[in-house]
């Protein structure tokens, strides 16, 4: 036990009392004798590298390259992503991947290069492989986007074998690594190490939910799924959400890189200088160390819109939220029972605020235990859902993976009764400790498993449960010293390979939004599922979205809330948000409005704090408060067509609802170093205040005509300019010419419409809403330009626009257009 982990016990005893405290003692415990009892020890490792290039065999798509210590199958799929798997490991099995490994592009050619390499030529990129084994990944022009140096392994040496560590000794056959290697190839047990290099302009964003983001400065991230315990500010990593997924952005081109490993993992980022002239440029470097897995990655290249489009397409279309979901939501930590969630939504309907769902956290449960009522609070829930349903309310329910484990809870004795739990190497279940007591996981990795948890969500159906908030599914045991988590070496079934938490861990809250989401699939088939879950991997868009966890109230907290909505979006998960106001303590009047206004504009729009964090109704902040915060929910009620497009166009082409300002223009360097705003799909620039006091604040408009919404004065992008920011609003920004769908007065879709600059035209996209089932409504497109002094606005093939049409931004309404 280190001095951290002693601040860390004390704070968990205080924060979950003295018999949950020592039961986290005993737990923490047995979780590292399990380790140290079952985990193979580290022991003789040798290392290696490929070593010479000695052949290469062209297959569909690309094919081997052939190395003394080693082998690289180099694939190019049809839309032009890039597999590569060393030491034998192909693309499946993958918790990432959707369905099928994409077919292959059969016009994909490999040619001996010069100087003993190999050159994979396709239509989007040209692959590199030197005679030692680096691979370049460059644009069909030869530009470089990334250089893949040769990796290292260090495979494990049997017991007894002659020899200690050899660096790039021989030794390990070129196929597999020491212990054999994993059904996906390569040696799954062997450690290895990636280095790579990218253009000196280089930035890099992503790797799952990071609270120091959008860009990701110097340092080292990790790739080890953590509850960080009491809350977070920026810098703190890692969080809930990480995944080995980064998109990186240069002049040169965009490329996402996926390194499908679930293992725990380092990742080491430096960005690179430039060197004025001189011809010295010092590239940036990405160091990938990763405790077991294959080493096998993704490359996939172009704009950010089509790296996107290719994510999803490789990892499985976002779940569209229903409808409702798209609205403002309210959850609490101890809402006082039944009378309490009634006293609140009263509070909304009495002040003429529009709420869309309220959610019940583990206060709801009977003693904590997951799929319980708490009778005495909650009498007749399904009566408390049906009443609040009336007034247009849903009800979501918080669900916890850690099951009571204890004879009579129903829950756990169905669990037993189908050996659902994860057992340690001895086979007895493994105990972790959570607000319940004892408990026992589900084995998630395991498809029966997620049959019987699915099934569940029928009590939850009947309680009248609208949608789902997965918590704690880190997975979290709690620990008074070490990693508040399952033993590595707890047993899991991972599809039927067989091993441990070492590899389940960062998957473990993905195959739970599986389980859900199927379950919920099958329980109501005619309704899309809503669910949104803390922890996750890369592909858990299929199932849902996710939040910010524990976000720490205060200043810091709300760039860290948008640091994280974009990073995600990033990396294919469109739908998240913060607790606005902060999970951890009573934010100033300020902040909160702030961070709700802020709110207003994310995907997941939901107010929340901690038991002990006080309130977060708008009316608890004074009645200034309450007026701006109305402004801003009646302005996300009037955008909710335009929130329903941006769900399904997410769904349809990977674009986030919430996009980097640089998103339609990576080249410009100012506009990839700007981490204070973001473009709201493809017509708003949205500003939030992230300081105390500021009234006013500096914004970077990409090129073209924008417009305040507020005021409607224009400015001429690209360049920095000042606007107004007073507590009633924060800056929103009209592209010149976008077409919008808003709510009009009556209720029905109107078209809002920001004039092109002159000589210019413009456009935009509407998906109608198509109900919360499975109805895929068309995409429509319109088009607007000015023609005879007034701005027309048409659909794409020149019918009329079948929309009441508001235009806005016309000469005189905000004066004339001042330069970026
Ligand atoms: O269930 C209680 C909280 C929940 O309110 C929060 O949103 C989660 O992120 N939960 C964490 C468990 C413990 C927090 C100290």
């Amino acid at each position: 036990m280190d001095g951290r982990d002693l601040v860390r016990s004390v704070r968990m005893v205080r924060a979950v009392g003295a018999a949950q405290g020592l039961r986290s003692v005993r737990a923490a415990w047995r979780r590292s004798r399990a380790d140290a009892r079952a985990l193979p020890r580290r022991g003789a490792e040798r290392a290696r590298v490929p070593g010479e290039a000695c052949g290469a065999e062209p297959l569909p798509g690309g094919g081997v390259i052939r190395f003394a210590r080693a082998s690289l199958r180099v694939r190019v799929a049809a839309g032009g992503a890039v597999f590569c798997g060393w030491d034998g490991a192909g693309p499946e099995p993958s918790y990432a991947l959707a369905g099928a490994c994409p077919e292959v592009d059969p016009r994909v050619v490999l040619e001996p290069d010069t100087g003993g390499g190999w050159r994979i030529v396709s239509e989007r990129v040209l692959v590199v492989v030197s005679r030692y084994g680096a691979v370049e990944v460059r644009t069909p022009g030869g530009a470089m986007l990334r250089r893949e140096l040769p990796p290292r392994w260090w495979d494990r040496v049997a017991e007894g074998a002659a020899g200690g560590p050899v660096d790039g000794g021989g030794g390990a056959g070129p196929e597999a690594g020491a212990d054999g290697g994993g059904p996906c190839g390569g040696a799954a047990g062997s450690r290895w190490v990636q280095r790579s290099e990218v253009a000196a302009d280089a930035r890099f964003f992503g790797l799952g939910g990071r609270s120091g983001g959008p860009r990701l400065r110097d340092g080292v991230y990790r790739l080890w799924n953590t509850d960080p315990g009491g809350a977070f500010r920026p810098g703190d990593d890692p969080l809930y959400l990480t995944m080995p997924v980064q998109l990186v952005v240069a002049d040169a081109g965009t490329h996402l890189v996926f390194h499908d490993s679930s293992w725990d993992g380092r990742v080491l980022l430096r960005e690179g200088a430039e060197g004025a002239g001189s011809g010295h440029d010092r590239p940036g470097t990405c160091e990938l160390r990763m405790d077991g897995g294959p080493l096998r990655y993704w490359v996939l290249a172009g704009t950010p819109a089509r790296v996107l489009a290719g994510w999803t397409a490789l990892t499985g279309a976002a779940a569209v939220p229903p409808r409702w979901a798209l609205g403002y939501q309210h959850a609490r930590w101890g809402f006082g029972g039944a009378d309490g969630v009634r006293r609140v939504v009263a509070g909304y309907r009495e002040r003429g605020l529009p709420l869309s769902a309220v959610h019940l956290d583990i206060d709801h449960y009977d003693g904590h235990r997951v799929f319980t009522v708490d009778r005495a609070e909650y009498p007749d829930l399904p009566g408390l859902a049906r009443e609040l349903g009336d007034a247009g309310v849903r009800l979501v329910s918080i669900v916890d993976p850690a099951v009571k484990a204890e004879p009579g809870n129903a829950v756990y004795d169905g669990g037993a009764a189908v050996d659902a739990f994860v057992r340690d190497a001895r086979g007895r279940e493994v105990r972790g400790v959570v607000w319940a007591g004892e408990s026992a996981y589900p084995d998630f990795t395991d498809a029966r498993v997620r049959k019987w948890w699915g099934a569940l969500y029928a009590e939850r159906l009947a309680q009248g449960f609208a949608g789902f908030w997965h918590d704690m599914n880190e997975p979290v045991s709690f620990a008074a010293f070490g990693e508040p988590t399952l033993p590595r070496s707890a047993r899991h079934d991972l599809e039927g390979r067989g091993g441990d938490h070492r590899e389940a861990h960062n998957v473990y809250g993905l195959a739970m939004a599986r389980a859900a989401y199927e379950g919920l699939c099958e329980l109501r088939p005619g309704e899309r599922p809503f669910l949104f879950s803390r922890s996750g991997w890369a592909g858990m868009q299929r199932y849902g979205g996710t939040w910010s966890g524990d976000v720490a109230t205060g200043w810091p907290g709300l760039r860290a809330s948008l640091s994280l909505v974009i990073g995600l979006g990033l990396c294919g998960v469109p739908y998240s948000g913060p607790d606005v106001g902060g999970f951890s303590g009573v934010p100033s009047p300020e902040l909160y409005l702030r961070w709700f206004q802020l709110g207003a504009y994310l995907p997941l729009f939901r107010t929340h704090s901690a038991l002990w964090a006080g309130r977060r109704e708008p009316w608890a902040f004074g009645p200034e408060v309450l007026e701006h915060a109305r402004a801003a929910l009646r302005e996300r009620a009037r955008l909710l067509p335009y929130f329903l497009t941006l769900a399904q166009l997410a769904r349809l082409s990977g674009a986030p609802y919430a996009r980097p300002v640089w998103w339609g223009a990576p080249r410009d360097r100012a506009l990839r170093d700007c981490e204070d705003a973001f473009l709201l799909g493809d017509a708003l620039l949205v500003a939030p205040v992230l300081e105390a006091g500021a009234v006013r604040r500096a914004v970077r408009l990409p090129r073209g005509r924008w417009y305040d919404t507020a005021t409607g004065r224009a400015y001429d992008g690209p360049g920095r300019v000042w606007v107004e920011a007073p507590l009633s609003r924060i800056p929103v920004l009209a592209r010149g010419g976008a077409v919008l769908p808003v709510a009009g007065a009556d209720g029905g879709t109107e078209l809002e419409v920001w004039a092109p600059a002159a000589g210019r035209t413009g456009g935009g996209v509407v998906v109608p809403d198509g109900g919360d089932g499975w109805r895929r409504p068309a995409v429509e497109r319109f088009t607007s330009r000015w023609e005879g002094g007034r701005v027309v606005v048409e659909r794409r093939d020149g019918s009329p626009a079948g929309y009441p049409v508001r235009v806005r931004g016309l000469p005189g309404e905000g004066g004339g257009a001042a330069g970026g």
